[in-house]
């Protein structure tokens, strides 16, 4: 049993900050990260958006398996779901593709809007999502500068900021949020295993181990030849074997097993082994 959790007080008063800025915003830009679209849901924002506009964007599609996101993207769209994924950092062709969409998803309250004889403004938008997907890189790709503070750890941003990204388009950069209890194993593993959980209080070996089992059930034969390992190595040997083709030993040439895992997250976060997904829908 692999037991991550991770919701400290800062993620509490962030979900209520959201709450209460949710009654000034038109639309919600929910983004979820596409290697893992169903553990990087996050329930507790399903209830809080409630029917507010949403549009569901699918982060780090460079990084996914391209089958696997336009997958994602109908199975959400026969929910009623409208969503999207892309590339927020390599392609900045999906920054006017993201506007229209919000402009589409708010259409309704600028028509009412002029019917009322008021001047439109600028949609104001929400994005939210777990820590380290991407949200405020989104802002600054619509943006086309940086407005945003980013980095490649979860818990960048720590407060509610606007940030006037288009002529069009206000958005609200909030801080990434979890939920106090995960479902079940797999969505904590998943989450830590992409970084969007403190490193500080990882079991790595653990996380490694079990993502190393799903991926050779998902892509078999993968790892084994990526690493030189014999067909039917369990997960527990092909962790050695890193070690071992990395060269990764300690004293004595034992095989440096946390040092291995570590290797293997930050790899696989990088995508060294291949655009992968891993969760389908169901
Ligand atoms: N390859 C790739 N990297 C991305 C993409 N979107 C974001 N990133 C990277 O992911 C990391 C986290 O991005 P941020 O925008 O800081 O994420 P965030 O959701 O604001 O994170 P917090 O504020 O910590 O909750 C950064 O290193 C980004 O460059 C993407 O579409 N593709
Ligand atoms: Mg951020």
């Amino acid at each position: 049993m692999v037991a991550v959790q991770w919701y400290p007080g800062h993620m509490e008063k962030a979900r209520r900050d959201m709450q209460d800025a949710l009654k000034q915003v038109d639309m919600v830009i929910e983004i979820r990260d596409a290697r893992i679209p169903n553990a990087s849901r996050n329930p507790m924002l399903d209830k809080m958006i409630g029917d507010k506009p949403r549009l569901i964007v699918l982060s780090k599609s460079d990084l996914a398996d391209d089958a696997a996101s336009e997958a994602w993207v109908k199975a959400l769209s026969k929910e009623g779901q409208k969503a999207v994924y892309g590339d927020l950092v390599g392609q900045k062709r999906n920054r006017q593709m993201i506007i229209n969409e919000c402009l589409e998803l708010t259409k309704k309250k600028r028509d009412r809007m002029i019917a009322r004889g008021i001047r439109p403004r600028a949609m104001r938008a929400m994005a939210c999502g777990i820590p380290n997907v991407g949200k405020s890189t989104l802002i600054n790709l619509i943006a086309s500068r940086t407005r945003a503070k980013t980095a490649d750890k979860p818990g960048v941003t720590r407060s509610l900021s606007w940030i006037h990204a288009s002529d069009q388009l206000d958005i609200l950069d909030t801080p990434g949020v979890l939920w106090p209890k995960f479902d079940d194993e797999r969505t904590g593993v998943l989450l830590a295993a992409l970084g969007s959980i403190n490193e500080d209080i990882l079991n790595t070996t653990e996380i490694a181990v079990y993502v190393i089992k799903d991926i050779q059930e998902l892509y078999p034969g993968l790892l084994e030849a990526v690493f030189e390992a014999p067909e039917g190595t369990d997960e527990y040997a092909m962790l050695e074997q890193i070690a071992r083709q990395r060269h990764l030993v300690k004293a004595g040439d034992e095989p440096d097993i946390e040092r291995a895992a570590d290797v293997f997250l930050h790899e696989l976060r990088k995508a060294k082994y291949g655009k992968l997904t891993l969760e389908m829908p169901e």
